[in-house]
């Protein structure tokens, strides 16, 4: 389905990867041009990792969002992506939901969607969002996730659904564009990982223990160590939420 002008979202059968498929056409679009599909075949995830969403199960949107101005780095368009998700998600009737630092929406600890964003121009970072939609039990990737559908969220109408997702992510837009007010305030009550004791798994694989205190004006996570008490600045690991 082309594009109008109130709506610019594209609906297609299948592609191998919406933020990719923005990414490759970037000078045409207009501010919130979005592309969706429940057929994304080879969905990327952070770190080369990859996003599995079974034909018809998952949907894939990538959102060609206007660069705000205060904000350089990619990591802090992923919480403020995120900060749209779990809005979303909640909005839609699951509770328990959370953000997970940098780009992980979990209910009840377990995935239903991740972020990737990726900058794309001077003027335009593609927010790619990956949300588990129908998948029954049987039909998770792995045990650490789940589905609107497994938490009792039956969506009616896809494209609807999509709709309600983007003017969550334009109203997300407007408030950080025109608020003066610090990144680590304006994010810090969207990301659950604050105030937890936590995992820190290194690009390495190297392992360490603490409680994330707070974010800096990055997006970074400042995660207090309890082998010495530093105050450590997480950049780009993993992290885990531990039992409290
Ligand atoms: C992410 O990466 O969570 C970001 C995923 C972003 C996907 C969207 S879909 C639209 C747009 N187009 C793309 O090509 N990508 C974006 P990361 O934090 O690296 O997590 C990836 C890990 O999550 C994998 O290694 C699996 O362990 C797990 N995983 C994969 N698919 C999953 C799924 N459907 N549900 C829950 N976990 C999943």
């Amino acid at each position: 389905m082309p594009p109008t002008s109130e709506s610019p979202i594209e609906f297609v059968g299948s592609v191998d990867s919406t933020n990719s498929y923005i990414l490759d056409q970037l000078s045409g679009l207009s501010p919130f041009h979005a592309v969706a599909t429940m057929n994304q075949t080879l969905g990327r995830g952070r770190l080369g990792r990859s996003w599995e969403s079974p034909p018809d199960l998952g949907l894939a949107v990538s959102v060609a969002l206007p660069v705000l101005p205060r904000v350089e780095s990619v990591g802090l368009y992923s919480l403020i992506v995120g900060s749209a998700v779990l809005r979303f998600v909640r909005n839609e009737g699951v509770s328990e939901v959370l953000m997970k630092w940098p780009n992980d929406i979990l209910v009840r600890g377990k995935k239903v969607a991740g972020i990737l964003c990726e900058m794309g121009s001077e003027r335009i970072v593609v927010g790619g969002i990956g949300l588990n939609v129908f998948h029954g039990a049987n039909e998770l990737p792995n045990e650490h996730s789940t589905s609107l559908l497994n938490e009792g969220v039956r969506v009616e109408d896809s494209h609807g659904f999509v709709e309600r997702l983007i003017a969550e992510m334009k109203r997300v837009w407007r408030e950080m564009e025109y608020s003066r007010d610090s990144w680590s305030r304006l994010l810090s009550p969207s990301v659950g990982t604050i105030g937890k004791k936590v995992s820190v798994v290194e690009t390495d694989h190297s392992r360490w223990f603490g409680t994330a205190e707070s974010l800096d004006e990055d997006g970074h996570l400042l995660v207090r160590s309890i082998d010495d008490g530093e105050l450590r600045t997480v950049v780009a690991a993993d992290v885990l939420h531990l039992r409290q």
